[in-house]
């Protein structure tokens, strides 16, 4: 029996290696699902080449163009955000995968979960969001969830087979991004161009400028905060700028565990599809002659303060992240369309924290409401830039 796949983000970057993944284990994979935020035009093509059951367009203007474009194959097309959240509780469906960008993870991901279906987990921003009500959820309802982000996979794989073993602390390693050993003289100049130049990983635009600014591995401490069930002080991040050691488990007798290979998103995508079995594929291998260096450093937490930042907003708890990841979007966005500085991410992310409520227990509507009104702040903060 094949699996069942749906692709949420399936023309982002991850969303592409994925259905590379399948195309080249047609016997094992099949697309049921495919769904994008605008990109019609891969959209189509894609959809032409998969011939899945259902394609979703979220930005509602272009569903003419790919209805019109798809009307001779046996495809349903819909569009609208509220589709893409429906149509993973299809009985097709066996994994969804959730590869759109930010908070538009959020919906989807909790009704894939309600519906029980196993989740490869490739938006880190919902756990960010809204973490404690998602691992919750997942229990409730016996949903898998497999973590995609390089990290997370890593420390997964690692825990394979220590079902009763402690973890003592969990390792995250970082590349430290393209302004690795600058400092704010530098940072307050760096131009959209310079910060989308990622030294190891060729992402979306998003996560390439959370990389630069360390915001994403602040994400991804909350994201291994709920995915593996452990306090904030057991987990460290330590920058690792080859991205070969994708991340390290320590136990209570003090062995690390370390998942190593090159920096190829497909191998994540590829373990969460087969998980629990290896499948044997043909991508580049890892020889250490090629990287006679591996070398660490602490992260620099005085010129990157998002990462510190991240770690509060863990602290302090409730509806902080949520708030905090919000900022964090409308700041990038502007960032990458020239309105803000590079340093006024961090600078206006904490000013929306101390200018937002703080819920200690959100509900979903809180969560929902708490993104809505950080994102208002956030807008006023940079409409006030000169
Ligand atoms: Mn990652």
């Amino acid at each position: 029996m094949k699996k069942r796949i749906a692709i949420l983000g399936s023309t982002g970057s991850i969303g592409v290696q994925a259905l590379e993944v399948i195309s080249n284990n047609t016997d094992l994979f099949e697309v049921d699902v495919l769904t994008a935020n605008s990109s019609t035009e891969l959209l189509i093509a894609q959809a032409k080449q998969f011939e899945p059951n259902i394609v979703i367009i979220a930005d509602e203007t272009k569903y003419n163009e790919i209805s019109n474009a798809l009307k001779s194959l046996p495809i349903k097309v819909f569009a609208g955000a509220d589709s893409i959240a429906q149509v993973v509780e299809s009985s097709e469906i066996d994994i969804v995968l959730t590869a759109m960008v930010g908070y538009a993870g959020l919906l989807p991901t909790i009704n894939a979960i309600k519906a029980g279906k196993k989740i490869a987990l490739a938006n880190k921003e919902t756990l960010v969001v809204a973490g404690e009500l998602i691992k919750d959820l997942a229990l409730q309802n016996n949903a898998q969830i497999i973590p995609v982000d390089s990290e997370h996979s890593a420390i997964f794989q690692c825990l394979v087979g220590e079902v009763n073993n402690n973890i003592e602390k969990i390792i995250l390693t970082a590349s430290g991004g393209p302004f690795r050993g600058k400092d704010k003289t530098f940072l307050a100049k760096v131009t959209r161009g310079q910060a989308l130049k990622h030294p190891n990983w060729a992402m979306g635009n998003k996560i390439t400028i959370d990389s630069a600014t360390l915001m994403n591995k602040g994400l991804e401490v909350i994201e291994a905060k709920w995915l593996f069930d452990i306090k904030p002080e057991q987990i460290d991040v330590i920058v690792h700028p080859q991205s070969i050691v994708h991340s390290l488990v320590q136990f209570e007798d003090g062995s690390l565990k370390a998942q190593l290979g090159l920096p190829d998103m497909k191998l994540p995508i590829q373990y969460a599809f087969g998980f629990p079995e290896r499948i044997k594929n043909k991508f580049d291998r890892f020889n250490f002659i090629d990287y006679p260096e591996l070398t660490f450093e602490q992260p620099d937490k005085e010129n990157f303060t998002c990462l510190q930042i991240a770690y509060d907003a863990l602290d302090k708890g409730g509806n902080t992240a949520c708030v905090m990841n919000a900022a964090n979007e409308v700041l990038v966005d502007a960032f990458l369309n020239n309105k803000v500085g590079f340093l006024q991410i961090p600078e206006y992310i904490q000013e929306t924290i101390i200018k937002s409520n703080f819920i200690a227990k959100p509900s979903l509507d809180d969560y929902i409401n708490s993104n809505k009104l950080a994102r208002e702040i956030t807008q006023s903060l940079i409409k006030s830039t000169k």
